[in-house]
């Protein structure tokens, strides 16, 4: 790909996916698209980016994915995949080298078992952030945070290992991952003051070569956010 500027509406819809490649349409910031991005650096998948203006999205983008959202990925057969969990298993089951989900049924439900509860969790990186900005007493949010936290610390207690799912960095780490990367941007990194076994994650996290790779700096990120909430979200920020 020649750009990472993002495609809004109005642009002519991107070439074929080159062949021996996959294609992700993406958002620079997208902790969803991250997921994805982080599976196809923790594999080495040969792929290109498609950026998306997601304020303004281009027409085309809708006969990929019809919810309009980031991450999908489409294949130079034209095979379109989204919804991240889904974009994450189709891309280790596709690509055998670093497996990230266990092959043994049990070991995979457990992973998506998880996955729902995280999935309780993600809307407070939302909701404090939008309650703050309206003057609205956050700390109860906070407070049901810092238990799901809590939750997950004494998950990584009784394994009695470095990652959620074993020694090594599994597809749950990547799945999580995302929102503790912008714990600071969204002034919640005290929310983990409580849990050190999750904070010892996150800082094994970030020793991680995919994570390295798909990370914004924290200025980056700021810069970001700020044009975000302002109503203005400049996409293509940085670049
Ligand atoms: N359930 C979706 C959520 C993806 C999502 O919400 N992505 C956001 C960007 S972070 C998006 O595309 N927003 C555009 C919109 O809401 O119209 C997934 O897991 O892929």
């Amino acid at each position: 790909m020649s750009t990472e500027k993002c495609f809004a509406k109005g642009s002519a819809a991107p070439g074929p996916v080159p062949e021996g490649q996959i294609r992700i349409y993406s958002m620079r910031f997208c902790p969803f698209a991250q997921r994805t991005r982080l599976v196809l650096n923790a594999k080495g998948i040969k792929h290109d980016t498609i950026n998306i203006n997601l304020q303004n999205k281009p027409e085309w983008y809708f006969e990929r994915n019809p919810f309009g959202l980031v991450p999908t990925l489409e294949t130079p057969a034209g095979e379109v995949i989204y919804e991240s969990p889904i974009t994450c298993e189709y891309l280790d089951e596709v690509y055998p080298e670093n497996k990230l989900l266990p092959s043994s049924p049990f070991g995979k439900a457990q992973q998506k078992m998880m996955l729902e509860h995280f999935s309780k969790v993600t809307p407070y990186f939302y909701k404090i952030p939008t309650g703050r900005k309206n003057g609205e007493d956050v700390s109860k949010l906070e407070a049901e945070l810092k238990e799901k936290f809590a939750k997950l610390n004494e998950d990584l207690v009784n394994k009695k290992t470095k990652f959620f799912g074993g020694d090594s960095i599994t597809m749950i780490d990547y799945m999580m991952w995302p929102w503790f990367e912008r714990l600071e941007i969204f002034e919640l990194k005290h929310c983990l003051d409580s849990t050190p076994e999750l904070k010892k994650w996150t800082e094994r996290m970030l020793e991680d070569p995919a994570v390295k790779a798909t990370m914004h700096s924290e200025d980056t990120y700021k810069a970001f956010y700020k044009s975000y909430t302002e109503g203005k979200p400049n996409y293509d920020y940085g670049l």
